[in-house]
């Protein structure tokens, strides 16, 4: 049952759903597409009509999106579930990972580790007015993830779930910019889990480095 993996070595949302492989146990093969290359190869388009990545091809069954994949992995492969059943805290996770996406990948990501660790790591100046934005946008975002974390080692129950890959894979970038540590610092909560989560196995076994320039 062969699995692939196609999508940017660099990618948060691939990093997701590695994560998410590791933690079932599942080997998979990595087939390398950089989205941020124009134009998108036809052969990837013809997996992925938004040119997005990453996107799972499981013994000819192919999935995009990666809320979609990481619970079809979860619920694909034997292992512990990463989806807790209670109704609240299963809504919860739901809620962190759509607030991850939504609010938070943009300024965490994007803007403030894109433009402060990864353009120099790439040979290239970083946009300050960027990190800036992205600095006072992520203020909102973390306060209300802070107000959302459990206060333990994982963010919403008992135990890992996909709300701790979602948010660890964007918090692991966001944190290598100095801005990032910083902003995380003020919020008790959250940094009580990214403590924890930070020194995961999952977490340093996906950790994909960053490019020479
Ligand atoms: N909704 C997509 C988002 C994936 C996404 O935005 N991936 C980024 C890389 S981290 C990408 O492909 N960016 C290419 C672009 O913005 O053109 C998902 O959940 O898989």
């Amino acid at each position: 049952m062969p699995v692939e993996l196609h999508g940017y070595r660099y990618s948060v949302y691939l990093r997701i759903v590695a994560m998410a492989l590791l933690e079932k146990g599942v080997a998979w093969t990595h087939v390398e597409v950089n989205p941020f290359v124009s134009p998108v190869p036809p052969a990837y388009l013809a997996l992925h009509p938004f040119g997005r990545v990453p996107t799972l091809v499981h013994d000819g069954f192919v999935l995009y999106e990666t809320t979609a994949i990481a619970r079809y992995v979860d619920e694909a492969f034997a292992g512990s579930s990463l989806q807790p059943r209670d109704p609240r805290e299963r809504a919860r996770m739901n809620q962190v990972i759509a607030v991850a996406d939504s609010y938070a990948y943009w300024p965490l990501v994007r803007q403030v580790f894109a433009q402060r660790v990864f353009a120099p790591a790439s040979g290239r100046a970083p946009d300050e007015a960027m990190i800036a934005e992205g600095v006072e946008r992520s203020a909102a975002v973390l306060r209300a993830l802070d107000g959302l974390a459990s206060g333990g080692p994982h963010l919403v129950a008992g135990s890992l779930s996909l709300a701790d890959l979602h948010l660890g894979a964007m918090m692991a970038y966001f944190t290598m910019a100095p801005e990032g540590g910083s902003a995380l610092a003020g919020h008790a909560r959250l940094s009580a889990w990214w403590r924890a989560f930070s020194a995961s196995a999952t977490l340093s076994r996906s950790d994909p480095g960053l490019p020479s320039p």
